[in-house]
């Protein structure tokens, strides 16, 4: 059987051939004619899954623009946090390197406990008051409170604690991944238990 080929292909019906199947001749034509129904459904199929890969990814990458209503963020527990917290990833991965959007809501005076990140992080209040306190240990009194609105700018490696005030309170969280939450005491860590 000839090999298919692509600059010579003519694909056509015969009369006294099957209705149903397509028949290359022109490459072929030395050796006559050549079914190659198979061989063009598999390239039609090819086409049809590379427009689908085209339409469908986006949808789930980040090439596509995307606006997000409150009510679509979906928060779920997360592990990383004592329990009480939830987080929603808006956007990138941040256990990955690049830039990642993430959501976290906390109870009434649901406390952090002292945690570093290897990487920068800005944490913008949304809604609800965070007191923020520096350090190892945490002393609400030596903190700071921010109202919603505001926003902590946070180095790589700064030992640091946040808490709730008196209403739920939901922040914004945006770096460079790999981003992650390291406890200064290790048993205040969920994911070690
Ligand atoms: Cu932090």
């Amino acid at each position: 059987m000839p090999k298919f080929n692509d600059r010579n292909i003519a694909l056509h019906t015969y009369d006294w051939l099957p209705k149903n199947k397509f028949y290359a001749y022109g490459a072929a034509e030395k050796t006559g004619i050549v079914d190659v129904t198979s061989k063009f459904a598999a390239k039609k199929l090819a086409r049809i899954l590379s427009l689908l890969i085209l339409f469908v990814t986006p949808a789930f990458g980040h090439e596509m623009p995307k606006e997000l209503a409150p009510e679509d963020i979906v928060y779920k527990d997360d592990p990383a946090f004592p329990k009480g917290a939830q987080t929603a990833v808006v956007f990138g991965d941040p256990s990955k390197p690049g830039l990642f959007v993430i959501r976290a809501k906390f109870p009434p005076h649901y406390v952090v406990p002292p945690h570093i990140h290897p990487v920068f992080e800005a944490v913008t209040v949304l809604s609800g008051t965070m007191g923020s306190g520096m350090g190892e240990t945490v002393d609400k009194a030596s903190g700071k409170i921010l109202p919603t609105g505001s926003i902590l700018l946070l180095p790589a490696d700064h030992p640091h604690y946040v808490w709730a005030g008196d209403t739920e309170t939901v922040v914004q969280v945006v770096g460079n991944g790999p981003f992650d939450l390291i406890y200064v005491n290790p048993a205040d860590d969920p994911r070690k238990k």
